[in-house]
C-alpha cells in the first residue's frame, strides 16, 4: 500500500470517528428519554387517571328509610325499589360523557344489595322482586353494556353485624368479596372507606387485598386508614370536591393512614412522598350521599360542578362525582341534566386549544423526539422536554394573532414522575411586555392535569416559566382555551 492510501485511509477514519464524535452528545442527550424521577404510578394508576371522572351511586336500605347512616336494624321488607332500571343509570352516564362508575354493595347499615349467601340482611329477603332481585346485577351489566367500567364500594364498616372488628368478620368480609369479585365480570376497583373502619386491623386489609390482587388483577384499590399499604389511590381529604394546591400525587404512607388525620397531607399530598397515591375526590351532587326527596331543590348547579372539576380532576385527581338514585331506583331526572351540562361544557371548552399551531421557543431542547410543538399536537404519546441538566425552562408560545382566553392546562408526563415544582404563566400582547396571570403565578404541581380558570384575557404570545423543579421538565400539553358556557 502506497503511502498516500494509507494517508487517505487513516483521514476516511478520523473522519468518520469525528463524525461519532459530533453526534454522540446530540444522541446521548436528545434522543433518549428523561430518567423517571422519585416515585412512579402503576399501570392501574395510569389509567385511572385517564378516566378522570368515575361516577358514585349510593343506594340501599338508606334510600327506603330517609337516612344516610342507618344502624343496621332496618327491616329488609322496606327495601323496594318501584321502578329500578341500571340502564337508566348508565345512560345518564353515556350522556354526560363519564365512563366509569362505582355502585355502594353494601353500606355501613350493612344491608347487602346482592343476594350474598353469607348474611340473611339482603335483598334475598326484601319484597323486592319477590327476593330474587340483584342489583349488583343489574349494575354491573348496564355497565357491561353500556362500555363503562364498574367498580364496587364494599362498606368495611358493618352496624348490622355482631361480628364487626372480630376474626370472624374478617371471614365473612372476605367471603362477600370473593362472591363480588368472582361472579360480576372485571371489577375496576374496590373503594375501602375508612369511615368506622377503625376496629379493621392491617392484617384484616392485607388478607382482603390478596384477594382483589388474585381474583381482579388489574383492580385499582382506594385505600385509607388501615388499608393505607394497597391504596393505588388515596381519599383527598374533604367530601367537598376541593383538593389542595398543589396536590402531589406522593405521599408518606403514614399520612394515608389518617393517624390521627392528616388531612392537610391527604389534600395536598407531599413533594418528597415515598409512595404514589394520588388523590380521589369523592363529593356528593347533592348535600347527602343517599336520596332525599327535600334535597331536589339543592342539587349542585352546574357553575358549582364547574368549580369541582377544576378542583378535582383539575388539580391532578379523579373525580369521583356522586349521583344518590331514588325510592324508585332511578337517577333523578335534575341530577341528569346538571351533568349533561357539565359534560357539554367539558367537552365544548377543551375542543380548541388555542396555542395550536403556534411557534414555540424553549430554552433547553432535548432535541427533534421532544419538540416543543408536542405540547400543543393533542396526541397521547408525544411530549417535549428539556435537556438533562436544566430543571428550568421558559417556554413562549407565539400565538401569530390575538387570541382571548380563561382557561388554561398543563400536562405532565406522569411515568417520568412529578418533575416540574414551580411554575407560572405571563401573556404578551406585543412580545415585550409581560403581563402575570395572577391564578396561574407561583404554582407548583402539574401531574396529569393541571387546570387554572380566570377572567378572559387577550393576547398575541403566551409564556410558561418552569422556575423550579426535581428534574428536567416534560411537559405533555399546554392548553388555553375560552370557556363555553
Ligand atoms: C372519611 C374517612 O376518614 C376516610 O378514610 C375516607 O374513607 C372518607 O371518609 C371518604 O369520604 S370519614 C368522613 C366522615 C369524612
Amino acid at each position: 500500500m502506497s503511502i498516500k492510501k494509507i494517508v487517505l485511509r487513516l483521514k476516511n477514519r478520523l473522519v468518520f470517528v469525528a463524525a461519532i464524535g459530533a453526534f454522540l452528545p446530540f444522541y446521548a442527550n436528545g434522543q433518549t428519554a428523561p430518567t423517571p424521577v422519585g416515585p412512579v404510578p402503576n399501570a392501574r394508576q395510569i389509567e385511572w387517571y385517564h378516566r378522570e371522572i368515575i361516577a358514585f351511586f349510593h343506594f340501599g336500605m338508606n334510600t327506603f328509610t330517609n337516612d344516610n347512616e342507618g344502624d343496621g336494624t332496618a327491616s329488609p321488607e322496606r327495601f323496594n325499589p318501584t321502578a329500578l332500571d341500571c340502564n337508566q343509570w348508565t345512560s345518564v352516564l353515556k350522556s354526560a360523557g363519564i365512563g366509569t362508575a362505582i355502585f355502594v354493595a353494601k353500606h355501613a347499615d350493612g344491608f347487602c344489595n346482592w343476594p350474598t349467601a353469607h348474611t340473611n340482611y339482603s335483598v334475598k329477603n326484601s319484597p323486592w322482586k319477590n327476593g330474587k332481585g340483584d342489583v349488583v346485577k343489574e349494575f354491573t351489566d348496564a355497565c357491561k353494556s353500556a362500555g363503562i367500567k364498574a367498580g364496587i364500594y364494599l362498606g368495611p364498616h358493618d352496624r348490622h353485624d355482631s361480628r364487626y372488628g372480630t376474626a370472624d368478620y374478617s371471614d365473612y368480609y372476605a367471603s362477600q368479596l370473593s362472591e363480588l369479585l368472582r361472579n360480576y365480570g372485571p371489577i375496576w376497583e374496590i373503594w375501602w372507606d375508612g369511615a368506622g373502619a377503625d376496629k379493621l386491623t392491617q392484617a384484616f386489609y392485607t388478607r382482603w387485598a390478596d384477594s382483589v390482587r388474585h381474583l381482579q388483577p388489574n383492580c385499582v384499590v382506594f385505600g385509607t386508614k388501615n388499608s393505607y399499604l394497597f391504596a393505588d389511590c388515596r381519599w383527598m381529604g374533604n367530601e367537598s370536591g376541593i383538593a389542595g394546591d398543589p396536590c402531589w400525587s406522593t405521599i408518606n404512607p403514614s399520612s394515608i393512614k389518617e393517624e390521627p388525620d392528616h388531612i392537610n397531607e391527604l389534600n395536598h399530598g407531599e413533594v418528597n412522598g415515598t409512595a404514589y397515591a394520588p388523590a380521589e375526590v369523592d363529593v356528593s351532587i347533592r348535600p347527602s350521599w343517599f336520596y332525599h326527596t327535600e334535597e331536589d331543590a339543592h342539587v349542585k348547579s352546574v357553575a358549582a360542578l364547574w368549580d369541582i372539576y377544576f378542583n378535582s380532576v383539575g388539580h391532578n385527581s379523579v373525580l369521583l362525582l356522586n349521583y344518590p338514585p331514588n325510592k324508585e331506583g332511578l337517577v333523578s331526572p335534575i341530577d341528569a341534566k346538571r351533568t349533561d351540562s357539565l359534560g357539554a361544557l367539558i367537552r365544548g371548552t377543551f375542543k380548541t386549544n388555542l396555542a395550536s399551531g403556534a411557534a414555540i421557543k424553549t430554552l433547553h431542547s432535548r432535541g427533534a423526539k421532544y419538540q416543543p410543538s408536542y405540547m400543543v399536537d393533542n396526541l397521547e404519546n408525544t411530549y417535549y422536554a428539556a435537556a438533562d441538566g436544566f430543571n428550568t425552562d421558559t417556554i413562549v408560545f407565539n400565538l401569530g394573532a390575538a387570541k382571548t382566553f380563561d382557561v388554561l392546562m398543563l400536562q405532565e408526563v406522569i411515568e417520568l414522575g412529578h418533575r416540574t415544582t414551580g411554575w407560572s404563566v405571563e401573556y404578551s400582547k406585543n412580545g415585550k411586555t409581560w403581563i402575570p396571570i395572577p391564578e396561574a403565578t407561583g404554582k407548583q404541581s402539574i401531574g396529569y392535569k393541571w387546570l387554572v380558570k380566570f377572567k378572559p384575557v387577550t393576547a398575541t404570545q403566551v409564556r410558561l416559566r418552569i422556575t423550579d423543579g426535581k428534574a428536567s421538565p416534560a411537559i405533555h400539553t399546554f392548553g388555553i382555551y375560552k370557556q363555553q358556557m
